[in-house]
């Protein structure tokens, strides 16, 4: 079987971003929708090609493996969804890379560990209300029953979306398995890396980030005939809520954020004052002490906000993920195959979030980033240059190896050597 050459990369990646909902401006690919499930069947296409046996799971991830000596496993691996006009490379960069990198290690005479391959089914929860479907189910966090109430905006429960891809809810804990660790593969999303001139970044930490749904109720009435002193205008209150989550942000951009990227008037039309509005928050930070600090000023605002237009605000918290360190054995891992490849490399706190954050609350767990142009991400012109690309795959193949060759510690008894930890730290 032939190993993959570095175009590989980028020709898959393009392949993948031909896979959309069509008429989007970037890459649309929702769960459980045709272009997710075109998407994770060529995925499946290439693990076969390279000779990974690959299999379905219960929640729609596709897995791909190298067996080595030990059952005990390393995972690589990331996300095939991606947001609405989204772009070529976040989450689908960490499996294409991961089936290149196993498509290698495929080759080699002996590995002590498994290694295997995961194209995670959702993370960003651009379809439904929930992030991360596929590493929770892999972690066993999630039910039959989160299936069954958890619905898309028209009402499709996770359950009925699944059934349609011939997917049985019922099943979904026979997801869950075991590692003994996580490596994902992703760009930056950010400017930091292309600012400092740095070919790789180790990830240190994850922000954590919360999400809210914030339901505003007034008064529809007539726009003509309803003086301005007796309205109970809902988008007028939304909106200056809107603008209290930009002065939170802009109070503490250095360790915290806050964006509102979805507003809708229920049952609004032009000649009626709104008396339904729903929004919703996305808050993170550094810290998350930081974060409950910001959550509990956004609520009083809203509270305030809400008293002084005569209107309900109810606000209900859809994901709530801690910050998650990143395994410092694991850091120094991917740190020592920068040197031995010549890269530049600096560590990096990440502020978006991912399947890591997830996975590293359970299991040891690193991120390698490689740099995003103008840290442009989130949109279809998000782009990282091919030798960009490979040089994050060199640095995943040879840290898997390493791991798979049984580093101390990594899914075994012994205790790490004290490592040499990169000074975490965020370079805002
Ligand atoms: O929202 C995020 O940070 C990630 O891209 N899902
Ligand atoms: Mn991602
Ligand atoms: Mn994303």
């Amino acid at each position: 079987m032939k190993t993959l050459g570095p175009e590989t990369i980028e020709q898959r990646l393009l392949a993948l971003a031909r896979l959309t909902q069509p008429g989007s401006l970037g890459v649309t690919r929702l769960l459980y929708t045709p272009a997710w499930h075109d998407a994770q069947a060529l995925v499946y296409r290439w693990m076969e090609d390279a000779g990974l046996c690959p299999w379905w799971d219960a929640v729609g991830n596709v897995h791909g493996r190298v067996d080595g000596a030990s059952e005990t496993t390393i995972l690589t691996g990331s996300h095939i969804d991606t947001v609405v006009n989204g772009g070529a490379y976040d989450g689908a960069y960490g499996v294409v890379g991961a089936i290149w990198a196993l498509s290698h290690l495929k080759q080699r005479p002996f590995l002590r560990q498994s290694v295997e391959v995961v194209s995670f089914c959702e993370e960003e929860g651009s379809h439904f209300p929930i992030t991360c479907w596929g590493s929770r189910a892999l972690m066993g966090e999630v039910t039959p029953g989160d299936a069954k109430t958890i619905c898309d905006p028209d009402g499709v429960s996770l359950r009925q979306a699944m059934d349609a891809h011939h997917l049985n809810a019922d099943k979904i804990s026979e997801a869950a398995k075991d590692y003994a660790a996580f490596v994902e593969l992703h760009i930056e999303q950010g400017p930091w890396l292309e600012a400092q001139g740095k070919d790789i970044g180790v990830v240190t930490s994850i922000f954590g980030q919360e999400r809210w749904t914030v339901r505003v109720k007034g008064v529809s009435r007539h726009a003509g005939t309803t003086a301005l002193r007796d309205r109970h205008d809902a988008l007028i209150a939304a909106s200056r809520m809107v603008l209290a989550v930009q002065d939170v942000a802009n109070s503490s951009e250095h360790i915290g954020i806050a964006t509102v990227g979805e507003l809708h008037v229920i049952g609004g039309s032009t000649n009626c004052v709104p008396g339904d509005v729903v929004f919703h928050v996305d808050l993170r930070a550094e810290t998350d002490r930081v974060r409950q600090r910001l959550a509990g000023q956004l609520t009083h605002h809203f509270q305030q906000i809400a008293q002084s237009t005569g209107v309900t605000v109810a606000i209900e918290k859809n994901t709530d993920e801690r910050m998650v360190k990143m395994d410092a054995t694991l850091q120094n891992v991917i740190a020592g195959s920068c040197r031995s490849q010549g890269l530049s490399f600096m560590p990096i706190a990440s502020r978006a979030g991912h399947d890591a954050q997830i996975i590293g609350r359970k299991i040891p767990t690193a991120m390698i980033f490689v740099p995003s142009h103008q840290g442009l991400s989130h949109h279809g012109e998000e782009y990282t240059a091919p030798e960009q690309l490979q040089r994050g795959v060199a640095v995943l193949l040879q840290t898997l190896e390493q791991l798979a060759q049984g580093l101390p510690g990594v899914g075994q008894d012994q205790s790490f050597a004290t490592p040499n930890v990169l000074p975490g730290r965020w370079f805002g």
